[in-house]
């Protein structure tokens, strides 16, 4: 498998796992998760058939380890980035001191005023890790990097929750609690 086939299972999955399940005849269980098999199926009436081999490589080797297996294998989700109402299950976990969110630099005027909002996803997504930061933010434009001070954060009540990723995910950050990082 090609890289573009792996970056188009990884769309079409992105997509039915946290978006639309409901395009391919999906409901996601509990947790986000929906058994292997019924998404192989469901994959596959909608001609957008994918092999377990090539899911499994798609899994393994996604750039940004969006999707995870359950512990036996038998069931697959995205680990975060939803729009569409799940509950995840992760549990509210103490933060690292410092985290890091990447944005464009024409956002700055209203993220200083509002606070960094989750908009159409579920949370705002942070990460220690301030390279993939920067390049999430090259995404929207001209990159800024912003501090979270998650210490301060955590100590006034807010809560954090981890993926199996390194994204850390919160309700909203008050501007209170940002800074400019200079590159
Ligand atoms: C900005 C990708 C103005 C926010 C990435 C961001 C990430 C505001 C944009 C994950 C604002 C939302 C998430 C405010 C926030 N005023 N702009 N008050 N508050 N923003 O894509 O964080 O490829 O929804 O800074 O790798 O960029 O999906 O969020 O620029 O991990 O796996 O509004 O999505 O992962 O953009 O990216 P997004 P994001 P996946």
């Amino acid at each position: 498998m090609n890289e573009n086939q792996q970056k188009r299972i990884s769309k079409n999955l992105s997509y039915v796992l946290r978006h639309r399940p409901d395009t391919v005849g999906l409901e996601l269980l509990d947790g986000g998760w929906v058994e292997v098999d019924v998404l192989l199926d469901a994959m596959k009436r909608s001609g957008k058939a994918v092999t377990l081999d090539e899911l499994q490589i798609v899994v393994a080797e996604n750039n940004k380890q969006r999707f995870e297996f359950s512990a036996d294998g038998a069931q697959i989700r995205a680990r975060q980035g939803h729009s569409v109402e799940v509950d995840l299950g992760y549990k509210a976990t103490t933060p690292p001191a410092v985290l890091y969110h990447g944005t464009a630099t024409r956002n700055l005027d209203s993220i200083f005023a509002d606070g960094l909002q989750k908009g159409r996803r579920h949370h705002v997504h942070l990460s220690t890790n301030k390279e993939t930061m920067i390049q999430v933010a090259m995404r929207h434009g001209k990159p800024v990097l912003l501090a979270v001070d998650a210490a301060r954060m955590s100590a006034a009540g807010c809560e954090f929750y981890v993926t199996g990723n390194d994204v850390w995910l919160t309700d909203h950050v008050s501007p209170e609690y940002l800074t400019v990082v200079e590159l």
